[in-house]
């Protein structure tokens, strides 16, 4: 078992590492930045280190000073959260090189996935179902292009391999303009990434987002936790999830849900990953793997009663899961709103102090956040400052108890997207469940 962990992150994920370190017993480092003083895990933390100035850059994604505080403090691990060092496979490995546990898979894996081509090559390869398309890079030879996007039929879509999360895609509808979409897309992948690397796609034009949950030990054993659909989102920022996927074939899914764990095996998995499949008429398509844990893991944890952060932990300490695929009882629904300190239409971040901060409660309902009365939000980071979760017996319970909730939900003193959520979960669209992609920006007029 791990005797201390480092969390080298803030926000609502810190306080969640915090919390799951607390309850295994684990002593607990919180680094921060200057401005991050205040954050709530920092108060609660066992030690705490300054790492550096708010930019993230100098703090958080400072991997020289985060191993020096492993160093002084004595820590063992460190839990990356999402976002900043999360999918670094650099700082994996300089962690592990160091002596210490890099609490995710390893730093090949990372890389592998961080690696769009060589992590759909992977996946295909094992068994999971991927989008028609070049199986690998596309080369210099135009005429080989032409006949790729002949054979899946247009429209297609262009994606480079060091992108991911929508950066560097291009959707091309005609014949014609391929061969300069495929160079304008090249051009600014090496220019965003330092690699060039693109690969092609049919385009999927009306698909939802489903993603399936892993959780793998380092002792060969791997279960699924089912999957979510995160298809509400805008400009690539998802804004509300639900799990379990409403209204997907059910035949389909139990075959994608095996193959995650095939794969899994296949590659020595540890640790939490997600499957990000675009799910259109009855079919999963795979596009990328997570090897993070990710901010709308709560929604899982309330339909399986499993706690990953816990099993993160358990499980970079050598320990084996807790549960076998048997134990994991599929039950209910629940859905995850995420209140962001924004302007309401210019989407804007909105930083400044909370005067007020009421949460709701009650059967069900669940609120993952670090804000506390007095706070300020400082403009550095990212702009989530809540998640609320409400579960309930079936989709329609768990629906009702959110819009409750967010009717009980009151944060004064800076600007919030609570007004949008409520509109979201008052949509009779939405409220059939399945909607896709689309959705909310055609809802928003973008
Ligand atoms: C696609 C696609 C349609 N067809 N690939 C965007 C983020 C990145 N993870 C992959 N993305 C997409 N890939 C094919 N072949 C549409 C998207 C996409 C999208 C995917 C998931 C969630 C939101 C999205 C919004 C716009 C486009």
């Amino acid at each position: 078992m791990l005797d201390k962990v480092l969390i080298a992150n803030r926000g609502e994920i810190g306080l969640r590492i915090l919390r799951a370190c607390k309850e295994l017993g684990i002593k607990t480092v919180a680094v921060h930045s200057k401005v991050d003083v205040d954050l709530k895990h920092v108060r609660l933390a066992d030690e705490t280190v300054c790492i550096g100035p708010n930019s993230p850059t100098d703090s958080y994604l400072n991997i020289p000073a985060i191993i020096s505080a492993m160093e002084v403090t004595g820590a063992v691990a460190v839990h990356p959260g999402y976002g900043f060092l999360a999918e670094n496979a650099d700082f994996a490995e300089q962690v592990e090189r160091s002596g210490f546990t890099f609490i995710g898979p390893s730093a090949e894996v990372i890389r592998t996935m961080g690696d769009k081509v060589a992590a759909i090559d992977t996946m295909r390869k094992a068994g999971v179902p991927t989008v028609p398309g070049s199986n690998g890079a596309l080369d210099d030879d135009h005429e080989r292009s032409l006949q790729i996007a002949r054979d899946i039929g247009y429209p297609v879509i262009i994606k480079a391999a060091s992108g991911g999360g929508g950066r560097g895609m291009r959707v091309v509808q005609i014949e014609a303009h391929l061969i300069n979409a495929i160079g304008v897309t090249k051009m600014e992948a090496q220019n965003a990434f330092g690699d060039g690397t693109v690969y092609m796609e049919k385009f999927l034009e009306t698909p939802r987002h489903v993603e399936v949950q892993v959780l793998a030990d380092n002792l060969g054993n791997v279960i699924h936790l089912g999957d979510r659909d995160c298809s509400l989102q805008r400009r690539h920022q998802k804004v509300l999830e639900e799990a379990p996927a409403p209204a997907v074939d059910a035949l389909a899914r139990e075959e994608v849900l095996a193959s995650c764990v095939q794969a899994c095996k296949d590659i020595g998995y540890s640790g939490a990953g997600t499957f990000e499949f675009l799910y259109e008429e009855g079919h999963y398509y795979f596009i990328e793997m997570n090897t993070r844990v990710q901010v709308e893991h709560p929604v899982t944890e309330m339909i399986t009663g499993v706690d990953i952060v816990k099993e993160q932990l358990l499980v970079a300490g050598g320990e084996p899961l807790s549960f076998q695929q048997d134990d994991i009882i599929f039950r209910g629904h629940a859905f995850e709103c995420r209140i962001n300190a924004e302007d309401a239409k210019t989407f804007m971040p909105s930083p400044g102090t909370v005067k007020t901060f009421h949460t709701p409660g009650g059967n069900g309902v669940r609120v993952d956040s670090h804000l506390y009365c007095g706070y300020t939000i400082p403009p550095n980071y990212d702009s989530l400052i809540a998640k609320v979760i409400t579960y309930g017996k079936d989709r329609d319970a768990a629906l009702a108890r959110m819009r409750n909730a967010l009717d009980e939900l009151f944060i004064l003193g800076i600007k919030t997207n609570t007004d949008l959520q409520r509109d979201l979960v008052a949509d009779s669209e939405f409220q059939r469940g399945g909607v896709n992609i689309h959705y909310l920006e055609k809802k928003l007029g973008l």
